[in-house]
């Protein structure tokens, strides 16, 4: 008997009288096929009835017998499996990457080895301290994994979107977790960093600091995860045919450009639209608008980091790129959404172990934790020891060894040979797959770097201890307006922290890293500023790294951005059509708003809206143009809703492309003239730039 074909359902209402299957996921669909498949139970025997349960009765109770309605409602009950303790919230995509710029006198790995070269991916990007339901946009790191199926096996490049980590060594990281999630009696805050237990842990780990700035800038808070970093962040090892390695960083860079938002903007946009980057990133790749990032590396010899004021083995530590040029070797396009979330996203299990002849590890001790940790808890989370085989973590090169059996075994050994060596075949010669010593995975010879095996001790190396010189870095490597925010987003966090100490000691904290800094969070607190902490080492002066700050790379292009076009009733459709063909020429999308969706009649015909406003805040938009005319003034006053899109977009510092009737609202509400409120002819140029001018005149910032 067939198998339920998942792409069919019944089309019956109540009552149970028909029984006609259409196909939902049609012919493209991965189970797309044969038409007319029949229900059936996970046995495969064929239902006839799936409305209503066996009873003993008309209007009897349910008989144990339904082993129809038995094996459906258990199967469902166990339907949720362990979300990940962290990242559970992601969303992912399959993608190809394509080597462009071959480095084999670096590296023997096959996916590097010529220009043109395709290796398929899965690329999962996650928020690190929400639940699986949380929200797309607090304020937090974001996880950023890839897992490249290359054709000497699956390498997973599981790093974040920021380049360096809060802790030295993997025994913190529990602490970490635990302090950074929801508290441990309360139950909450959900998804977010500003309470107590996280402040209170990294104000007692001075070396945490470095990463707490990256955290409070706008890198946390990311317009969407098409516009965001990736870092490997680990040191690794490049390894080349001969045996001969050097030192590697790895950088995503995105085509796209990089990009985040304002703290208003994304508390209102989690209300909003609390799935704002999933659907960001589905919508993209739907529309063929594929999302791209560059892999970029830093390569450097071991004598070079032996010369470095930091250790290069230090997860708190980056090598700023005006030091280390990244040089990009291959692009990452993103093209093809998961058919089934549960079956790809969440089951999709990343193994920073998992790597390639030609890459190797560091004895970074952050990075040797992981090593352990992921195998582990996939096994946890997956529930069985062969979760490689469910096929989005199956290698897609040939696979063999003798491991054999385990929980949900899928697959079939033949034969006996279940070790090596054996002799089992006919001619007494070894049967099943062999060792290969010339084209196997080899430990780099010189893994061990100075001081670093001669003795069991528990320690840091003492190079790890200074904590402030890079932070501080950060902080002077950002403008004025980043500057500002992240002194902002310090005094919101800690406004959140009820233990007056904890304030106090991460006022001490950023007095360390740099004075302007702790005076405008004290300022923003109303505390006193106290003295800087005692340093455990000498700081030292770096210059300034403008790759570090998010503006400095510049205005954002309009491709790839999100373009709202405000009309009511009256409105011009030659110009509402005019203004989005401008939108859509530069590559970026034109949403159309109005107070209601169906079918408004405007000047030229009847317009549908793409978003009904109450429901599409100007947050959801990266600029917004209004296009009305003077008769739907009196509905548009009325609507606190129209009121708040203009108000916010002002206060988000976007471009507001204004129409005469328009410019009447501004006035009327006190939202005044500036350059980024422009006219409907030049909104195209100006749209995705932010006014960040404004920010001053409707923010109390620190
Ligand atoms: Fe993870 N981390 N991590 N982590 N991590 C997990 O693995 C862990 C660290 C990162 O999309 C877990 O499958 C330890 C650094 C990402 O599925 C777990 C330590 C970086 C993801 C785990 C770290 C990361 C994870 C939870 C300290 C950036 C999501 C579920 C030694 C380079 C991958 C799972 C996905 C997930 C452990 C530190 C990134 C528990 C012990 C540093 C992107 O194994």
């Amino acid at each position: 008997m067939a198998k339920a074909d998942p792409s069919f359902e019944t089309t019956t209402g109540v009552g149970g009288e028909t029984h006609q299957q259409v196909p939902v996921n049609g012919p493209h669909g991965t189970h797309g096929g044969a038409a007319q498949a029949h229900l059936t139970t996970n046995q495969g025997i064929r239902i006839s009835d799936n409305q209503n349960s066996l009873k003993a009765g008309e209007r009897g109770p349910t008989l144990l017998e339904d082993f129809v309605l038995r094996e459906k409602i258990f199967h469902f009950d166990h339907e949720r499996i362990p979300e990940r303790i962290v990242h559970a919230r992601g969303s992912a995509a399959h993608g190809v990457f394509e080597c462009t710029k071959a480095i084999p006198e670096l590296t023997a790995a096959g996916l590097f080895s010529a220009v043109g070269k395709q290796t398929l991916v899965f690329t999962r990007f996650s928020t690190v301290a929400g639940g699986a339901g949380s929200v797309d946009t607090p304020r937090d790191v974001r996880g950023f994994a890839v897992k490249f199926y290359t054709d000497e096996g699956n390498w997973d490049l599981v790093g974040n979107n920021i380049p360096v980590f809060f802790i030295q060594d993997a025994i913190k990281f529990p602490d970490l977790v635990h302090a950074v999630k929801m508290e441990a009696d309360k139950g909450y805050p959900q998804a977010a960093s500003a309470h107590d237990t996280f402040w209170d842990f990294v104000s007692l780990m001075p070396e945490s600091i470095h990463m707490v700035m990256w955290q409070m800038s706008d890198r946390t808070i990311p317009r969407s995860l098409r516009f965001m970093e990736g870092f490997g962040i680990h040191t690794f090892r490049l390894v080349n045919a001969e045996g001969a390695s050097k030192l590697v960083k790895f950088h995503w860079k995105p085509v796209q450009g990089l990009q985040s938002t304002t703290w208003d903007e994304a508390v209102k946009i989690a209300g909003a639209d609390p799935d704002y980057h999933r659907r960001d990133l589905y919508e993209a790749i739907e529309s063929g608008d594929f999302p791209a990032w560059d892999l970029g590396v830093q390569v450097f010899e071991e004598g070079w980091a032996l010369e470095q004021p930091f250790d290069v083995l230090d997860a708190t530590k980056l090598i700023p790129e005006e030091l280390v040029p990244v040089t990009i070797i291959g692009r990452m396009t993103l093209n093809r959404n998961p058919d089934n979330f549960f079956a790809e996203t969440e089951q999709s299990a990343f193994c920073p172990a998992n790597i390639v002849p030609g890459i190797d590890f560091t004895p970074d001790p952050l990075l040797q934790g992981r090593l352990f940790s992921y195998l582990d808890t996939q096994k946890s989370r997956l529930g069985t020891a062969n979760f490689h085989q469910l096929p989005i973590n199956a290698p897609k090169c040939p696979m063999h060894n003798f491991q054999r059996d385990g929980m949900m075994q899928m697959e079939i050994p033949k034969g006996r040979a279940n070790y090596e060596p054996n002799s089992l075949n006919e001619a007494g010669e070894p049967s099943g797959p062999r060792e290969c010593p010339a084209t196997g995975f080899t430990s780099f010879a010189r893994g061990m770097m100075p001081n670093s095996g001669d003795q069991h001790l528990r320690v840091r190396p003492a190079l790890f201890a200074d904590h402030y010189s890079q932070a501080r870095l950060f902080y002077q490597s950002q403008t004025p307006v980043e500057q500002a925010h992240l002194a902002s987003a310090l005094v919101f966090e800690l406004s959140k922290v009820g233990l007056e100490h904890v304030r106090h000691r991460m006022l001490t904290l950023l007095g360390a890293v740099n004075e302007d800094l702790a005076r405008r969070v004290a300022g923003g607190l109303a505390m006193d500023l106290p003295a800087p902490a005692e340093m455990a080492a000498p700081l030292v002066e770096m210059a300034e790294s403008p790759s570090l700050s998010i503006l400095e790379h510049g205005q954002p292009p309009m491709a790839g951005r999100k373009v709202a076009i405000l009309f009511a009733q009256g409105s011009n459709l030659q110009s509402i059509e005019k203004m989005k063909a401008a939108i859509e020429g530069n590559g970026g999308k034109a949403v159309l708003i109005a107070q209601k969706v169906g079918g408004i009649p405007v000047n030229g015909g009847l317009l549908k809206a793409d978003g009904q406003l109450a429901g599409s805040p100007s947050a959801l938009f990266d600029a917004v143009a209004s296009i009305i005319n003077p008769d739907a003034l009196d509905s548009l006053r009325a609507d606190h809703a129209v009121h708040a899109w203009f108000a916010d977009a002002y206060a988000h510092c976007k471009t507001i492309g204004a129409c005469p009737a328009t410019n009447r609202l501004l006035e009327e509400w006190g939202i005044a003239r500036d350059e980024g409120i422009t006219s409907l002819d030049d909104f195209p140029d100006v749209a995705p730039a932010r006014h960040w001018a404004r920010e001053a005149k409707v923010r109390l910032l620190a």
